[in-house]
């Protein structure tokens, strides 16, 4: 019989206790749940006298942000702890160490990295972060190519991707990203001076076509592994250091859903410029640092991943002359695609982003939102046509000036 039931903190204490050393048991050990996402329980647990800690996360079986109205699967913790190995496997020293999954309280157990900040927090709060750009494209690069179909022997790709159907929460992002919004659904929740622009995205068909293509690609292409919800909700970060965290939604999906989920979140953080950045210079100044990262984190991504792809393809047929700049070329356009279907969810759907929503001024987060709506619907009806991320960058910057 299973014994799940969520934990108290004395109890996450106890766990903590049993995982060798890293706590004195002997000791004081404090714990706080600090789990501020829309799923689930985050225990930090400290020992003062030392100032060793550790993470206890724990699925909830619902989705807090909505409640036990909406229940929601255990295995996706299994899910979590089978991604971040993995992960931590291709990408080492980008995702938290994992000391323990139990199954039973769908619970993982991990590195505790508070010396870190998540990065929509840091990114609010002006943080700039030289190495990111660096870090991101290199995670992406491995993970994705090592669990595609270039990178991985074919039939344990197969056998993997039993581990990783994910039907629960995929449908959240086949919802949330890719149908409510498009439509008056009961699920979505946008501020009323907003009305118009939801409805003109519920009428506007040319976006309905490519959200749609997009949707399908989401739904049947097993591109490689993916993190499946990789925001800047998602990194934890530091000048210095990059890890990425929360893999719950991992599953077999197109590429570009990754990449475009980091860049559709920077220009979410570009769109709220609006406030964030206290005077015009300021703030030309930020959003050209964030256009620049966007740019990096793309071409960085592609000449890394082209380097892996040359130094590594197992497959003989994906050395055919000009195969590999198709591809490529089609990841980008995939990835401005998604990066956009990501921006106008976190408008109008259901879970926006506190870049935009804790804007208190209504004009000036009016503003900001309408510029995401903007850059996002741009990206979505230019994916197709999309040669170079430069005309993503150019796109951007008249968005802000129009
Ligand atoms: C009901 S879950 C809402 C959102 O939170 C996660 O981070 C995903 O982005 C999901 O769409
Ligand atoms: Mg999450």
């Amino acid at each position: 019989m299973s014994s799940y039931h969520p934990l108290t903190e004395a109890e996450a204490v106890e766990i903590a206790k049993s995982i060798p050393n890293v706590l004195q048991p002997d000791q004081e050990i404090v714990c706080r749940e600090i789990g501020d996402g829309n799923l689930n329980l985050v225990f930090h647990v400290r020992q003062p006298s030392t100032g060793a800690s550790l993470i206890l996360k724990q699925a909830l079986p619902y989705a807090k942000v909505v409640g036990e109205s909406w229940p929601l699967t255990l295995d996706r913790s299994r899910i979590e702890s089978e991604a971040l190995q993995i992960q931590a496997k291709l990408a080492p020293g980008l995702v938290p160490a994992v000391y323990r999954y139990d199954a039973d309280l769908a619970l993982t157990v991990m590195e505790d990295l508070s010396d870190h900040v998540i990065m929509r927090r840091g990114l609010i709060e002006g943080g700039i972060y030289p190495k990111f750009a660096e870090h991101i494209s290199e995670f992406m690069a491995r993970t994705l190519f090592f669990t595609s179909d270039l990178g991985m022997n074919q039939q344990e790709k197969k056998l993997l991707s039993k581990s990783f159907v994910n039907p629960e929460l995929c449908k959240i992002t086949e919802d949330l990203i890719f149908d409510d919004p498009y439509t008056n659904s009961p699920n979505n929740s946008f501020d009323e001076h907003l009305r118009e622009e939801a409805q003109a995205l519920w009428s506007d068909t040319a976006l309905h076509l490519e959200v749609a293509l997009l949707r399908d690609k989401f739904l049947t292409s097993a591109q490689a592994l993916l993190h499946g919800d990789l925001h800047t909700g998602s990194i934890f970060i530091t000048p210095e250091s990059t890890k990425v965290i929360d893999p719950e939604f991992a599953y077999f999906g197109p590429m570009g859903f990754d990449i475009g989920a980091v860049i559709g979140n920077l220009l979410l953080n570009y769109a709220s410029q609006e406030h964030w950045s206290s005077d015009e210079a300021s703030r030309r100044e930020r959003r050209a640092y964030l256009l620049g990262t966007v740019r990096d984190v793309w071409n960085l991504f592609e000449s890394k991943f082209r380097k892996i792809w040359d130094e590594n393809v197992i497959d003989r047929m994906a050395r055919t002359e000009g195969y590999q700049d198709h591809y490529v070329r089609r990841l980008l356009q995939d990835t401005v695609g998604f990066a956009g279907c990501k921006m106008v969810r976190r408008i109008v759907g259901l879970s926006h982003v506190a870049d935009i929503d804790t804007i208190p001024n209504p004009a000036v987060r009016a503003k900001a939102q309408r510029i995401a709506l903007s850059i996002g619907t741009s990206m979505i009806k230019q994916n197709r046509d999309t040669r170079s991320i430069d005309e993503i960058i150019d796109m951007a910057d008249t968005a802000v000036h129009e």
